[in-house]
């Protein structure tokens, strides 16, 4: 095993979120690693040993491997024993996978494909795309694809905040085009991962992974359209979840104002894409997205003058991070904004200052005639609400997740309503 690992050479094709993280992990375990990227700058700043993402721990690692030499980075591709390719896969317009980022970084490996190299696909894809992308691509190489060369799919499935972590700690899955190809790379991530890896095809893997995130999507729909539900028939569907969760085999999800980010808002169309008959799919995909346009409607109903400002509090993805993408408490704003004539006041601790939001928070619901808690930050819950209730102009508070004290709001003289109840 020494020897296997010391004499690899392994290029990472994209260093972002897992590309980076993957290839400072290979290099921290004593394997040579380049990192190759298109953007001049990630390649500058890695070379000196900066990274360009967010991410506990990954500095000091990457500062380490950069300076021993094991990861250096580039933007021209060289011979190497390992191909891995872990580009973006965004989401089109269309709701179709993006997949040129994958086809152009299998070109850019083409030239340097050799008899017995290995080419993995990381990035999350539509299934049947390491076989119908990567394979024909690699065989302009004029190689016998999966004899000479061993090609495969292996997600990642870590989640941001504990990337290091769970690198090496979650199972991980290998679907290799052939059994050969699965073994190759098997053996590969046992480099550095310490959990289970389990051998399948390259379509399970594509599969596998798109369904993860999809069994989330889906059973967050379910409690988006109960929280739905609850408020025409006036129930409490937060009540309705925790009681129904005391069942042994029942699992309720939270509702919220939508779901965001770049996995389970995309992923699940990467199915829909692929067979029609993916129907609860794309219901639950139509359920979430609608909730955005749902959280205005409630809004119009307390402030149904259609006049008054609006304080928005939270804005990213999901709570304590800065991620913003496809967040849908930015889809609301855009909602209000297209339909409403609300003076909107927005703030957020994590996001990025755009110059559009307030950067205090009891500046933000000043004069304010309803606040919305779009997002459960902790920090939010350290609020003094009795000085956020001096400076509103009217004390309404709109809680989209279920997380302030209402009772004690109430005792302030709040008019509270809540998402998923009447
Ligand atoms: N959300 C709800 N209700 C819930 C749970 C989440 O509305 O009950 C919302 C959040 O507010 C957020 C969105 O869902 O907007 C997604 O957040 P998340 O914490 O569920 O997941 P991500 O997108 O940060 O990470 C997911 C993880 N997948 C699963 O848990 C199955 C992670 O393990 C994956 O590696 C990651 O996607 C990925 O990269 O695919």
């Amino acid at each position: 095993m020494t020897d296997y690992k010391k004499d690899l050479k392994i290029a990472v094709l994209g260093l972002g979120y897992i590309g980076l993280p993957t290839a400072a992990m290979f290099a921290s375990r004593g394997v040579h690693v380049l990192g190759y990227d298109v953007n001049e700058s990630v390649v500058t700043s890695l070379n000196k040993g900066e990274i360009t993402i967010e991410e506990p721990f990954l500095d000091d690692l990457v500062r380490q491997v950069v300076s021993s030499g094991r990861l250096k980075a580039s933007t021209v591709l060289e011979e190497c024993d390992v191909f891995i390719i872990a580009v973006p896969t965004p989401i089109k317009k269309d709701k179709g996978a993006d997949m040129s980022y994958v086809a152009s970084a299998t070109e850019a490996i083409v030239p340097f494909l050799r008899k017995g190299n290995i080419v993995i696909l990381e990035s999350t894809s539509p299934p049947g795309s390491t076989e119908d992308i990567i394979v024909p691509i690699l065989k302009k190489s004029n190689l016998n694809i999966g004899e000479d060369v061993f090609v495969a799919h292996s997600p990642e499935r870590v989640i941001p905040g504990r990337i290091l972590i769970e690198l090496v700690e979650n199972d991980r899955i290998v679907g290799g085009i052939n059994d050969a190809s699965t073994k190759a790379v098997k053996k590969l991530y046992e480099i550095f991962v310490k959990g289970e890896i389990f051998k399948t095809d390259s379509k399970t893997a594509e599969m596998c992974k798109l369904m993860e995130n999809t069994f989330r999507d889906v059973n967050i729909a379910l409690a988006n359209e109960l929280a739905k539900l609850c408020e025409n028939m006036g129930i409490n569907a937060w009540e309705v979840i925790e009681l129904s969760n005391k069942h042994p085999r029942v699992n309720l999800h939270q509702p919220g104002p939508g779901v965001g980010g770049h996995c389970l808002a995309v992923d699940p169309w990467f199915i829909v894409e692929k067979d029609p008959a993916a129907q609860i799919i794309k219901l639950s995909r139509e359920t979430n997205d609608s909730m955005p346009e749902h959280v205005m409607h409630r809004i119009q109903r307390i402030l149904p003058d259609g006049q008054g400002k609006v304080a928005i509090l939270g804005l990213t993805y999901k709570p304590n991070i800065d991620d913003m993408r496809e967040s849908p408490l930015v889809d609301l704003v855009n909602e209000l904004k297209a339909h409403t004539k609300y003076t909107l006041s927005l703030h957020d601790p994590y996001a990025p200052q755009n110059g559009e939001l307030v950067e205090d928070v009891y500046e933000a619901v000043t004069g304010a005639d309803l606040m919305v808690l779009g997002v459960h930050h902790d920090r939010f819950k350290d609020l003094d609400f009795e000085k956020v209730a001096s400076l509103m102009k009217t004390k309404r508070i709109f809680d989209t997740r279920n997380v302030l004290d209402h009772k004690a709001l109430e005792a302030l003289g709040f008019e509270v309503t809540l998402l998923g109840r009447a």
